[in-house]
C-alpha cells in the first residue's frame, strides 16, 4: 500500500518521528517559513501534517496544502491553527486530551504551593550560602491555610487540579461559560464575581480569541493585595504588562506563571521582580507523558488514514469520535 504524504511540522520526539516514518512519507518543516521552501508538487501531495511544536498554523501556512485532510496536533491546546479555515475546508483537527491532564496537575500543584511558601527563593538563598551567613529565610508571607483557590476553567485539568486541593482541605471555586453537571464546587457565572470571592486564581483555560486578556488590570484588583495568580493555561489569557504592574505594586501579592505571552521570550522585567515563580512551559515535559503525547499525535493520524475516524477531533471539527 503507498504511504501517505505527510508534513512533519516543528520538532517531534524521536520515537514520534521514528513512528511517523514508518507509516507515512514524511517531508519536514522546522517553522512556517520552512514549509514556504516546500516544492508546489511534493506540497501538493500531502494529505496530513503533525505538529510537534507551537509553529502558528494560520491560513497562509494551510493553503500551500491544497489535499490536507487531518491536522494532528501535539498538545491538547490547539490555539495558533486556523480553525475556522480548517473548518471551511473540512480539514480535521486533532488534538491529545487526558493523556497529559495528571501531570499538568501536577505540576500546578507544585507551582502553586513553590509560590505561597517561596521555595525557589529559599532554595536560591540557601545556595546563596545565607543560611550560614543570615540565618534562617524569612517566614513565608502567604500560606495556603484558610485561602480559596477560584478555577477559571474547570475542564480535564481543572478537575484534576480540584480533586488534588480536596485532598489538602482548600476550598475550591470555579467559573467556565457553563456550569458543569455533577461537580460539588461552587459556580460562578460571572469572572469577575469569582475573583472578588477567592484569593486565589488559578488559569487553566485554553487560548482563543475569547480567553485573550481575561485576566486584565481590573480583574487582578479585584484578586486583591494577598492575591496569587497562577497561570498554567495559555499566556494570551493574562495582560502580561498589567500582570507586571500590579506585582511591582503589590496590587496582588505573587505569581506562579507557566506560561507566557510572547514564548520563550521573557520580559525582564518580569524575571528581575522577587514575587514570581517562573516556569518554561513544562507542565506536561516528562517523558512519560510526551511520550504519551507523541504515541497519541501518530495514532490519530493512522486512525485517519485506515478508517477514516480520528481517535481525539476537537469540538470545532465536524467528524464522528471513535471512542
Ligand atoms: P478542557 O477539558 O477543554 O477544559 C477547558 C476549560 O476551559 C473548560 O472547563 C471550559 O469550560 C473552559 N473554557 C473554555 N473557554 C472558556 C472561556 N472563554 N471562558 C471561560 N472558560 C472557558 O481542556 P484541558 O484538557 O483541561 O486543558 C486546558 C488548557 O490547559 C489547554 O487548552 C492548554 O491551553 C492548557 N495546557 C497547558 C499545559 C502546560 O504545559 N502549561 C499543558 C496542557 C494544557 P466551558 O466550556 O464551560 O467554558
Ligand atoms: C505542551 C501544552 O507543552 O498540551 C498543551 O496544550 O501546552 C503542553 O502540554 C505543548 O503543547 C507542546 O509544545
Amino acid at each position: 500500500m503507498t504511504k501517505a504524504d505527510i508534513l512533519v511540522l516543528g520538532g517531534v520526539r524521536p520515537s514520534s518521528r521514528e513512528a511517523l516514518e514508518s507509516d507515512f512519507n514524511c517531508h519536514f518543516a522546522s517553522d512556517a517559513a520552512e514549509t514556504g521552501a516546500i516544492a508546489a508538487d511534493v506540497a501538493g501531495r500531502i494529505r496530513g501534517i503533525a505538529r510537534g511544536t507551537h509553529v502558528h498554523a494560520g491560513r497562509a501556512l494551510l493553503e500551500r496544502f491544497p489535499k490536507l485532510e487531518i491536522f494532528s496536533n501535539f498538545g491538547v491546546g490547539y490555539d495558533g491553527i486556523d480553525l475556522d479555515y480548517c473548518a471551511a475546508r473540512g480539514i480535521v483537527v486533532t488534538n491529545t486530551p487526558d493523556v497529559l491532564t495528571e501531570e499538568v496537575a501536577d505540576t500546578t500543584l507544585g507551582l502553586l504551593l513553590n509560590t505561597v511558601r517561596e521555595l525557589s527563593a529559599a532554595e536560591r538563598y540557601l545556595r546563596a550560602g545565607r543560611w550560614e551567613t543570615d540565618g534562617a529565610y524569612p517566614l513565608s508571607k502567604a500560606t495556603l491555610r484558610n485561602r480559596t483557590i477560584g478555577i477559571l476553567g474547570l475542564g480535564r485539568i481543572g478537575l484534576a487540579i480540584a480533586r488534588r486541593l480536596d485532598a489538602m482541605q482548600v476550598p475550591v471555586v470555579y467559573h467556565g461559560r457553563r456550569e458543569r453537571p455533577g461537580v460539588g464546587y461552587r459556580y460562578y457565572r460571572e469572572l469577575k464575581s469569582m475573583i472578588e470571592a477567592v484569593d486565589t486564581l488559578i488559569i487553566v483555560v485554553p487560548g482563543s480569541a475569547e480567553t485573550a486578556n481575561l485576566i486584565d488590570a481590573g480583574m487582578l484588583k479585584a484578586l486583591g493585595p494577598d492575591g496569587i495568580l497562577i497561570n498554567v493555561g495559555r499566556g494570551s489569557v493574562v495582560d502580561e504588562p498589567a500582570l507586571i504592574e500590579a506585582l511591582a505594586s503589590r496590587t496582588i501579592l505573587a505569581a506562579g506563571l507557566d506560561v507566557f505571552a510572547n514564548e520563550p521570550s521573557v520580559p525582564e522585567a518580569l524575571i528581575s521582580l522577587d514575587n514570581v515563580v517562573l516556569l518554561p512551559h513544562l507542565g506536561s515535559a516528562s517523558h512519560h507523558t510526551r511520550d504519551a503525547m507523541g504515541q497519541l499525535m501518530v495514532d490519530n493520524l493512522k486512525a485517519w488514514f485506515a478508517t477514516g475516524v480520528p481517535l481525539t477531533p476537537v469540538p470545532e471539527t465536524p467528524v464522528r469520535q471513535a471512542r
